[in-house]
């Protein structure tokens, strides 16, 4: 398969007027008639006229009214094309009702629909599909079914068929189209000029109930865009469309959202907390690409973090704002740890601006999208919210209607701001998580701060030069008072100090607040300082963080040393979960620990390989430890911070839902479980039911709700997904991989549908010591069925084989076993280039 590279990019020979589409909806012969209107583009080098296009039966081709005979080659079609204005006609077949690989135009559920984004298009119909050629689609559908939906606004619709048009040039990759039977939860909304728009969120009928949340999530996004960046929307109608096989969470077509089931659909009966705050993210994100994506788009594929990055990072900002700020930016901490961390420390890494690849859609990733929010979140610390606010009002100036660079994006920052940014542009093309160490010196009054800088090599690039890393500093005096509030440092050289003077005491510092950055600190802190950090800390991420070192410290003695559990630790833990100042959400961050992958991380880096039995071991025993010896105060923590009254899955209730589940489940593990089985009894939402449900599994117990919650629910596949994956997450770590294999063979395990196969897969993969049992048989059922799936849906396939990234980590024995798996998916006949470039970069 081709690498394609940055380096080679060069500007479209031709330029798209508008585009007219027809279709003739049929599940397997469906016609595809298109009229583009091509102009020779004045800024590219050549006249080489290539149309991109896969899987299709050209029928017939026309230019300028005349029939021609294409050249089809290797992914499209050439032409010895006019060097004029020409218009280019062709009509095409394909087969949604066989597209299982959910790209392009597919059926799901007897509902058509599209998933364009990267390359998809080209399974639609010829076309330059890449993201620089933007134009106005004209679409009419032709079909039964009742509802037919495209781009923009209706603008006909009569019997057995429906007309689109959307004024807004735009790249293939956002077109989109839905005919279906589907009902419409509707509702509107005034823009800040007082243009009115029409909102729909389309379901089938049976979830027409679930739809409510969705639609004020989406309301919430327009006007907080509106307030915070100014943005307002600029069509007649936005639609939402739910549909139950995809392979990701959503995508921001224009106007024509279409989402993931599982990422709309929620009643407090069958959604948790979690479900409730994900979709009201994700509801904004793809939102928000309206303005970061749609009407400023990417140039080439290469600059996806572009939109991603600072999509990721708005609706984080919209999180933080309509919920918790400090937990918002806890959980996107954990998240980056846990997943970018891992991926940047493995052979998977990348930087946020990608070099080359072999398919775009293995480059969707945590790098991407997490990674780039938090440059997004750098560049504002460092240019401060003024700077922030007027670069942003530049680049949107500037780049309206535009296909644009990281290097557009970053100037904008260098012109609104006067700051020269040459440096910090490192960050995008360098991979890799730089660790910084801390040395504290204090003398006559004045303490000093010398940070320095490194970072490891990754594949392909040996050697890291610098970068810009604001680091958030405060001081606090040994009473616990903030002495010197929080300050920006500015860490540009290999090795700084930083000089903080007129000091009565010895300070303790709290290092790189709010996670100021996405970085490893190295800061070797007596046990003493980080129990004093996570009682006294005004700044609650670094307060959480002291608590969190404090965990890791003890479990990384207790694995590598034999040490038991850290008395001190659980005593200052109690404490802090107590202390009824904090939100009680805060507090349940508190009571989690590290998880078993990033132990394992840890425990590498100190030059030994992980044994992820050991982890779960010890880290089962910490949360027993914490159970037996806060017991009461635990038993307090859930008697007095029930939550009573109707359900509402608003940030106040659902923090006190989770700390109370983060109680329930310790004291489950040294009391037994009399009182999950009545919280499971009386539970009313779908919080409380899981909680309790999952806090019995993992002490063997819960057969009989098991038995009684999938009676209850079979008829919700997003509940069942629940009911799967919850299994596999909670077996013993012997007993996994045969918990996965016995789901697998249930009746609904329905192995084509992505949610599904995550469900179930995704929780064997995320079980650390079950999938990596000594045994082997996690890696080779994963295996056995990446290997069924890929040939229908590489997508899915390539994104799960990252379960076995982290492999060069571990012992001699797992890894020949892993080795093992990895080349026999790379062997097998036909994989497809997705999984092949997985694989193939896992092995090198
Ligand atoms: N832009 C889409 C992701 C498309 C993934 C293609 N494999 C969703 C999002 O990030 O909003
Ligand atoms: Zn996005």
């Amino acid at each position: 398969p081709r690498t394609v590279f940055l380096r080679d990019y060069t500007p479209p020979a031709y330029l798209v007027e508008e585009v007219r589409l027809t279709f003739r909806l049929a599940p397997h012969a469906t016609r595809v008639l298109s009229e583009i209107q091509f102009r020779p583009n004045p800024d590219a080098a050549d006249r080489d006229f290539f149309l991109h296009g896969e899987q299709l039966k050209l029928i017939s081709a026309h230019v300028d009214g005349a029939p021609v005979t294409p050249e089809l080659v290797e992914g499209g079609l050439r032409l010895d094309a006019p060097d004029a204005a020409f218009t280019f006609e062709a009509e095409v077949e394909i087969d949604p009702e066989n597209n299982t690989a959910l790209e392009g135009l597919y059926r799901s559920n007897g509902m058509y629909c599209t998933q364009c984004e990267a390359e998809g298009f080209r399974k639609i119909t010829f076309y330059p599909d890449r993201p620089d050629v933007m134009a106005p689609f004209h679409v009419r559908i032709e079909s039964d079914l009742p509802v037919l939906l495209s781009n923009g606004n209706e603008v006909a619709r009569g019997e057995g068929f429906a007309e689109w048009y959307d004024p807004w040039p735009k790249p293939s990759y956002l077109f989109a189209l839905v005919a279906g039977d589907l009902v419409a939860h509707a509702d509107s909304f005034t823009t800040q000029s007082g243009r009115e728009v029409a909102l729909n969120v389309w379901v089938r009928e049976a979830d027409i109930d679930k739809c409510a949340f969705a639609m004020e999530a989406l309301k919430k996004s327009m006007k907080w865009d509106e307030e915070v960046y100014g943005r307002e929307y600029d069509l007649d109608l936005f639609n939402i469309v739910a549909v139950d096989d995809f392979n990701m969470g959503a995508m921001e077509n224009k106007g024509l959202n279409i989402f993931n089931s599982s990422a709309v659909l929620a009643s407090p009966e069958t959604a948790t907390d979690a479900d409730f705050e994900r979709i009201e993210a994700i509801i904004a994100h793809e939102y928000f690409h309206n303005w970061t994506g749609n009407r400023v788009t990417c140039r080439d594929w290469f600059q996806l973090c572009l939109k991603e990055g600072l999509t990721v990072f708005r609706d984080q900002q919209f999180t933080g704002d309509m919920r918790s700020h400090p937990v918002k930016r806890i959980d996107d901490a954990m998240l980056l740890r846990s997943a970018q961390f891992r991926e940047d420390n493995g052979p998977l890494a990348h930087p946020v601006r990608p070099e080359s690849f072999v398919e775009i859609n293995n480059f969707y990733t945590v790098t991407v999208y997490e990674k780039g929010a938090e440059i997004v979140g750098m560049l504002k610390r460092l240019v401060g919210d003024e700077g922030y606010r007027k670069a942003l009002d530049l680049y949107f100036e500037r780049h309206d209607g535009q296909a644009v660079t990281i290097e557009d994006w970053l100037k904008a920052f260098e012109d609104a701001t006067g700051r020269d940014l040459s440096q910090f542009a490192r960050w995008y093309h360098q991979a890799g998580t730089p660790r910084v160490h801390v040395a504290e010196d204090y003398a006559d009054g004045t303490y000093t701060l010398t940070l320095r800088q490194e970072t490891p090599p990754t594949p392909g690039q040996d050697d890291k030069a610098p970068v810009v890393i604001p680091v958030a500093v405060g001081l606090l005096n040994p009473n616990g008072d903030e002495v010197v509030a929080t300050r920006v440092l500015e860490l540009s050289e290999a090795e700084q100090s930083f000089a903080f003077e007129g000091l009565s005491t010895r300070p303790v510092a709290s290092i790189l607040r709010g996670f100021s950055a996405p970085v490893i600190l190295r800061h070797e802190q007596s046990h003493e300082t980080r129990a004093f950090l996570l009682a006294h800390d005004t700044d609650p991420f670094n307060k959480w963080e002291a608590g969190r070192d404090l965990a890791r410290t003890g479990l990384l003695a207790m694995i590598l040393d034999g040490a038991g559990p850290d008395a001190g630790y659980v005593d200052a833990l109690g404490q802090a979960v107590s202390d009824e100042a904090l939100d009680p959400a805060f507090r349940a961050r508190l009571l989690a620990l590290p998880g078993e992958d990033e132990l394992a991380q840890a425990i590498f880096e100190t030059g030994t390989a992980p044994d992820p039995t050991a982890i779960h071991a010890a880290r089962e025993a910490l949360r027993r430890a914490i159970a037996e010896r806060l017991g009461d105060t635990l038993s307090r923590l859930y008697e007095t911070h029930q939550v009573t009254g109707p359900y509402s899955p608003e940030a106040k209730d659902a923090g006190r839902r989770a700390l109370t589940n983060a109680a329930l489940s310790l004291l489950t593990l040294t009391q037994g479980g009399d009182r999950a089985r009545a919280q499971y009894r009386a539970a009313d939402n779908m919080t409380q039911q899981i909680a309790a449900l999952g806090a019995l599994l993992v002490i063997g117990e819960g057969e009989a709700e098991l038995k009684a919650f999938e009676e209850q629910w079979h008829h919700e596949r997003l509940v069942m997904n629940k009911w799967f994956g919850l299994q596999v997450a909670a077996a013993r770590p012997e007993e996994t991989a045969a918990t996965a294999e016995a789901l697998s063979r249930h009746p609904a395990f329905d192995w084509k549908n992505p949610n599904r196969f995550r469900a179930v897969f995704g929780a064997l993969a995320g079980n650390a010591a079950g999938f990596h049992d000594p045994s082997g048989a996690g890696y080779r059922l994963l295996a056995d069925w990446l290997l069924k799936l890929d040939p229908l849906n590489p997508q899915t396939t390539a994104r799960m084989t990252q379960a076995f990234s982290t492999w060069k980590r571990y012992d001699e024995d797992r890894k020949r076993l892993i080795r093992a798996e990895l080349e026999r998916i790379a062997g097998a006949q036909g994989l497809s280039r997705d999984t092949s470039e997985m694989v193939g970069r896992m092995l090198a």
